[in-house]
């Protein structure tokens, strides 16, 4: 990949960021993730399939609850949105392509101030700025992974959009929908992704639940057909998470995107993008919730970073976890890796991290802890006993009465009458200590 410039350069002080091996002190190296190289059979980067996320790294200025974000992007200072919604895409795409991102992610409304433009008007600026996204894509090489709509920021969604207990919303709702859907599609998106933003609820005495699912389902099952009719052949993908916007998010987790699929017939076009910290906002781990995606066939993509164990909100950082992420990774290359997706950045840096050269630093450690991660998962899989150990637990399910309780063959009757036999069972250990200690041993 080379570099992409527009008309100025806005990283000067940073290069193409390349493979320098762990020996290397220079920060703006990569340490573990070495493109090519092949783990478990295929390159690194077709198993990853890095994205970056034009939300955090280029809109967002680090603003929180107490105050205005104190990060400056020289991209903001054009006076007209157009031109500030190019200068932040000759940004974005010098960025991708000083990092070797083969991808990129966006909402609709990160390509081009919303302002209060109306449906038509902001369909002809989206048209003008996709026009410029299609030239630095052809330009580079970068690739849209998913894209999705902005259905929670502006404050006619606060009550939701496909979840919207007005029709009148939902339908504006809907025709911005179409609009990012049209977007995804002109750039060769190969996904489309759905977090859920507000829909769920603050209160439940004043929402009637049934109503709004039975409505999203409805909306999904709409844009779904939509994008197929327009030639859309890639995965929709629902985010999971439990809380933040509203109290109680209808997406919760994993497991609850995957019944409600299954409920409403979405199952062959969706699946799932399962966000780090959402996991762990949801108490679960992150490897519990790919492990729940893979089981039900529905393992779609990863929104990568992290959450902080001091508190208890979604704090985006970016990836530096091997054990966590090693644990993870383990459940990726069992199951395959990804159903189309690929791992996008939704991490920023921290409010205080001023430096434009910031986000690269926080994007090479995240790139480098999910290499990093993937080769020590693949040695575990491939050299240790962890995939023995853990068959041996269920040894007794492989032959005799065993194997006839998992065919179905064996009544209650029957089971009880082995159980009398068995008489107490022998005391077998879980020997979680030995299973923790080989993921050290590897990393
Ligand atoms: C917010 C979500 C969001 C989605 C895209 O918590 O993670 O950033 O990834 O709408
Ligand atoms: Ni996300
Ligand atoms: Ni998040």
């Amino acid at each position: 990949m080379s570099v992409v410039l527009g008309d100025k350069e806005y990283f000067p002080s940073v290069g193409q960021i390349q493979f320098e091996g762990r020996d290397s002190d220079n920060p703006f190296a990569f340490k573990w993730y070495d493109a090519e190289r092949i783990v478990a059979g295929k390159p690194m980067k077709d198993w990853l399939r890095f994205a970056g996320c034009y939300w955090h790294t280029f809109c967002g200025q680090g603003h929180d609850p107490f105050g205005p974000g104190p990060q400056r992007f020289e991209w903001n200072n054009p006076k007209d949105a157009k031109g500030r919604a190019t200068a932040k895409m000759d940004a974005a795409f010098e960025f991708f392509t000083k990092m070797n991102l083969p991808y990129y992610c966006f909402h609709d409304t990160d390509l081009i101030d919303e302002e209060d433009s109306s449906v038509t008007e902001f369909g002809q600026k989206l048209d003008f700025i996709t026009d410029y996204a299609k030239e630095k894509q052809d330009a580079s090489g970068v690739k849209l992974l998913w894209g999705t709509a902005n259905l929670f920021s502006n404050p006619r969604y606060m009550n939701g959009a496909g979840t919207n207990p007005h029709f009148p919303t939902l339908a504006r709702a809907g025709a911005q929908l179409k609009l990012a859907i049209d977007a995804t599609i002109k750039l060769n998106g190969e996904n489309y992704v759905f977090w859920g933003g507000r829909e769920g609820y603050i209160s439940l005495l004043n929402t009637n639940m049934k109503q709004e699912l039975d409505n999203f389902a409805q909306w999904l099952h709409m844009a779904k057909d939509y994008a197929r009719k327009n030639g859309f052949e890639g995965y929709f993908f629902i985010e999971p998470k439990p809380m933040e916007p509203t109290k109680h998010q209808y997406d919760f987790d994993t497991a609850t995107v995957s019944g409600f699929l299954n409920k409403y017939g979405l199952a062959d076009d969706f699946k799932v993008n399962i966000e780090v910290n959402h996991a762990t906002l949801a108490s679960h781990t992150f490897q519990h919730e790919l492990q729940v995606a893979a089981d039900n066939n529905i393992l779609g993509s990863i929104d990568a970073n992290r959450g902080d164990y001091q508190n208890s909100w979604d704090t985006d950082q970016f990836p530096n976890n091997i054990n966590e992420t090693t644990e993870a990774m383990l459940v990726f290359l069992e199951a395959g890796g990804l159903q189309g997706g690929g791992v996008n950045f939704d991490a920023k840096t921290r409010r205080e991290s001023t430096d434009m050269e910031d986000i690269f630093l926080g994007h090479i450690g995240g790139m480098d802890t999910f290499a990093r991660s993937l080769i020590v998962a693949d040695e575990i899989l491939t050299k240790s006993k962890y995939k023995e150990l853990r068959a041996q637990r269920y040894s007794t399910w492989e032959e005799g009465k065993g194997k006839e309780f998992t065919e179905g063959k064996l009544t209650l009757e029957e089971l009880a009458e082995i159980g009398t036999a068995v008489g107490e069972p022998e005391q077998i250990s879980g020997k979680q200590e030995l299973f923790e200690n080989i993921i050290n041993q590897y990393i």
